[in-house]
């Protein structure tokens, strides 16, 4: 991590060194405290190297290959941070070591951040012969919770280059339990922190071991109490480890911002009752696949200029270039090819064919489908911020495109398509795209990519069809072409183990990519030849969908989604695929009602996953469809309750969307959205879906904060978290088609209606005013308590006022209601008034209760 630079320890060398063991006061329950010590995983990560040192894992250890030539040991280092601490306690550091040449090497423990103190240190002579050394301290320093504390090697001093590799490194001690961090405070009333929507269902869960139905109360922004009821006892949710109450509000209906929920002393974030949010996010998701557009700059007038950069991967230095990629040295293909474009997979500069298919499917089919059953003037040509905004081509088409034409380029002369392009090696966090400087690679063509490319542009070609004639053409023939590729190397799997510099993305089943290409050739084209294909397939009328949905390893249920929207197949096989979305969706809604936080997630067979949060929303995919095919209203709730889990109603009181919620994602797994690494670069924009909790915690720094954690907890907002905080292509296109489809459902009034009306008569001289307000309640229910605000336009300052607490800061004026006058009954009216000084004109626009009124 070059982010966050190895430090000297040099102070170490000053520290007390107490080489014999300590009595510590508390039991010593050992602990491991540094992660990844066995380097079996064949990976070097969390350990980084310094300037002059480059390391890697070969053979089961980790080798630093050291520049000579240095002055001090800590001139050349390797080590690990965040590596916890605890004053007072005793640890015993061991590892085994060699070195091509006999060298001194110091084993130091310290703080990873200025001042740089040390807590200890002892030299050792590693020879070439692998040794065990261990030595045993007490922590000076109190680092707890994985903070500023750091182990590290210092190889320096020596004249000439040297390489010395360790295994099996240990830091055991201290007494308190890994794990349990989580930055993000939780509340115990759980809703969503954006918005319900008007009209809909409202439920929100709460914490608490109360056997016992609470009372809730529902305020608004003005804090007056507009609901109350009493929640439903749950008892222990295993999920989320939280003994759970349910609590729904879905009779309060009117529509505003800053509402709260509140049990007791508890109180939930603030959150709307509004279609709005959702009508934003179903572009904001769509604009995160802009910022990922590779080969082309981002530029401010699309994205604002904190998001702008220069085109990633086009040949200028330090970039190797897209333009004329080799494959790798070991496949000897013979051709370089051309795939500038693309989007960026993920927090990584990779590009994908498998999962580059699914995300621009699922894209596609988003907008396929608004075609078909819904709106898809949604998608319009002007719709996205982006520089084909006025081309008279829907914006959606344009976007999807980008990578539509990176995946033709992936075709090799044989009509095979390449697995995928990434860099030689993994880059440091943040790498900004144009200033990687790997050379990039193209990986062996594979079975699964091809046939992603032959459904994608079989697709593609049946949606640009009245759009462009000659590139849906061209499409149908990369399509036919790559699908007979497939049929001829039906087992070219991608190598699970080819994850240096870029993820694998190997599937060893393509039975389900065969079964989706069919699909779409059989709805683009109608031949028989695809007809029976589909119909002989395994997969055929939903066969294989389940609660496990589909992702970019299982694709099976996309074909059944194409040839349940496009006409081509007997109306009874079509009739028996929806049945099957209707069938797997109420098995859905089934698990979600004994939930504690209601999710359309399976989490029997292998708990929460790498990316649970497409899955999520994939599901809540297959719920939206069963609402489009039956029309039943629980299948569209469901898909709003798979949104409010996402949004914040969660475990976690925290939206996994960017800039959605008080509480949102903001640290993602990301080489330029890198702002924790980086203070001069950008976080997340808004609208970009973290990948959420994962129970496999398959990267260090989950590990080290996350240990023990229940499934739906297991996700913390690190950059370096990359098992459950990155982003990816094929997430945010779950986000887009859902957010797409629920702002179609979220009905045309996106203002509150208003329910009152203010009148402001004023007397006004030179300095000074006096004016009498008349409010009026103009809804058709009685008002308990009101609260007017409103913004003075000039230098006006209340002097004093009556029948209400006036108060001002600023210009922002407020009054609330005394004792007697807040009870106002539909169409009564409630007068008050003020004098102050100063000059200025009559406030235009009042609110009473957080809400826009009517000015008379
Ligand atoms: O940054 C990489 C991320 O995009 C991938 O999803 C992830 C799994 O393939 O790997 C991340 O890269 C890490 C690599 O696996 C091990 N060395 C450190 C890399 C950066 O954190
Ligand atoms: O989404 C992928 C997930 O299903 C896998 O378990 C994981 C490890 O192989 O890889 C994920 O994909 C990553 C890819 O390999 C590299 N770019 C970032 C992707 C998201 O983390």
């Amino acid at each position: 991590m070059r982010s966050q630079p190895p430090r000297l320890l040099a102070a170490t060398l000053l520290a007390v060194l107490t080489a014999t063991s300590l009595q510590s006061a508390a039991a010593a329950a050992d602990y491991e405290r540094v992660l990844n010590g066995t380097f079996d995983s064949g990976s070097a990560d969390p350990w980084w190297a310094g300037a002059g040192v480059t390391h890697r894992v070969t053979g089961g250890e980790l080798c630093a290959a050291v520049t000579g030539g240095t002055t001090n040991p800590w001139d050349a280092l390797i080590g690990q941070n965040g590596v916890p601490f605890e004053e007072g306690q005793s640890y015993t550091f061991s590892f085994d070591a060699r070195a091509t040449t006999a060298q001194p090497v110091t084993a130091a423990a310290g703080e990873s951040v200025s001042p740089y103190r040390g807590i200890a240190s002892k030299q050792f002579t590693v020879s070439p012969e692998k040794q065990r050394f261990s030595f045993t301290f007490t922590s000076t320093l109190d680092f707890p919770d994985a903070g500023n504390g750091q182990v590290a090697f210092q190889l320096g001093g020596q004249p000439s280059d040297n390489t010395i590799c360790v295994d099996n490194v240990s830091v055991i001690g201290g007494v308190k339990p890994p794990g349990g961090v989580n930055p993000n405070p939780t509340k115990k009333v759980q809703v969503d922190l954006v918005a319900y929507v008007p009209g809909l269902p409202k439920r929100a869960t709460l914490v608490s071991t109360a056997t016992t139905p609470q009372t809730w109360t529902l305020k608004n922004s003005a804090g007056a109490t507009v609901a109350s009821g009493q929640s439903t006892p749950k008892g222990l949710d295993a999920t989320s480890g939280d003994s759970v109450h349910l609590i729904d509000f879905s009779s309060f209906d009117t529509a505003g911002t800053g509402y709260v929920l509140s049990v007791g002393e508890d109180s939930s974030f603030p959150f709307d009752i509004s279609a709005d949010p959702v009508k934003r996010l179903r572009y904001d998701s769509l604009a995160f696949f802009y910022h990922q557009r590779s080969g082309t700059p981002i530029e401010a007038q699309y994205v604002g200029e904190e998001y702008a950069r220069p085109a990633g991967h086009v040949n200028v230095a330090p970039n190797q270039g897209d333009n004329n990629v080799p494959c790798r040295a070991d496949l000897a293909c013979g051709y370089t090819l051309d795939v500038r474009g693309g989007w960026y997979d993920a927090g990584d500069h990779g590009k994908y064919v498998v999962n580059g298919g699914i995300a621009t499917w699922q894209l596609l089919n988003a907008y396929e489908r608004a075609s078909v059953l819904g709106d898809a003037t949604a998608y319009r040509d002007g719709s996205l911020n982006i520089p084909e905004k006025s081309n008279g081509v829907p914006d959606l088409l344009d976007e999807a495109r980008w990578e539509v034409d990176f995946l033709l380029k992936m075709q090799a002369p044989d009509g095979m398509a390449h697995h995928k392009i990434h860099d030689a090696n993994w880059t440091a966090l943040p790498t900004r795209p144009e200033l990687d400087d790997q050379p990039r690679r193209l990986s062996a063509t594979s079975t699964a990519a091809t046939l992603n490319l032959a459904a994608v542009a079989a697709q593609a070609s049946r949606l640009w069809k009245g759009v462009d004639a000659t590139y849906s053409a061209t499409l149908l023939a990369a399509a036919r072409k790559a699908y007979t590729a497939a049929k001829a190397n039906p087992a070219k799997l991608a190598d699970p183990n080819d994850g240096t510099g870029g993820g694998a993305y190997s599937d060893d089943t393509v039975t389900d990519e065969f079964y989706w290409a069919a699909s779409e050739l059989l709805a683009t084209t109608g031949e028989s030849t695809y007809r029976t294909d589909v119909t002989a397939s395994p997969h055929y009328k939903a066969a294989s969908l389940n609660r496990g949905g589909f992702h970019w390893g299982g694709t099976a249920p996309l074909g059944d989604i194409t040839l349940a929207l496009v006409p081509g197949l007997p109306a009874a096989d079509v009739t028996a695929i929806k049945q099957k979305f209707a069938t797997v969706a109420d098995e859905h809604l089934t698990a979600m009602a004994a939930m504690g936080y209601a999710t359309p997630y399976d989490n029997s067979t292998a708990g929460y996953v790498w990316g649970s949060n497409s899955t999520v929303l994939n599901n809540a995919q297959v719920l939206a469809l069963a609402h489009d095919f039956t029309g039943a209203t629980k299948y569209r709730d469901g898909v709003f309750e798979a949104l409010h889990y996402i949004q914040g109603r969660n475990p976690l009181s925290t939206s996994y969307v960017a800039g959605y919620g008080d509480q949102a994602m903001v640290n993602a797994h990301h080489r330029f959205w890198a702002h924790q690494n980086d203070p001069t670069l950008p976080i997340a924009p808004a609208g970009s879906l973290s990948g959420g909790p994962n129970s496999g915690l398959q990267d260090p720094v989950a590990q080290r904060l996350l240990t023990g954690c229940p499934q739906q907890k297991c996700w913390v907002d690190d950059i370096g978290a990359y098992s459950v905080n990155e982003v990816a292509i094929n997430w945010n296109s779950a986000l887009a088609w859902v957010s797409g489809w629920a702002a179609e459902k979220s009905g045309g009034t996106t203002t509150p209606k208003s329910d009152c009306e203010v009148g402001f008569t004023a007397h006004r001289w030179s300095d000074g005013l006096s004016a009498s307000v008349k409010i009026t309640n103009t809804g058709s229910s009685a008002w308990s308590s009101w609260k007017l605000g409103f913004t003075f336009p000039g230098t006006q300052r209340l002097t004093t006022g009556w029948s209400a607490t006036w108060s001002q800061t600023g210009q922002e004026v407020s009054a609330a209601n005394l004792s007697w006058n807040g009870k106002v009954d539909p169409g009564k009216s409630v007068y008050i008034g003020l004098n102050g000084s100063g000059a200025g004109t009559d406030p235009t626009s009042f609110t009473v209760n957080g809400k826009t009124c009517k000015t008379a």
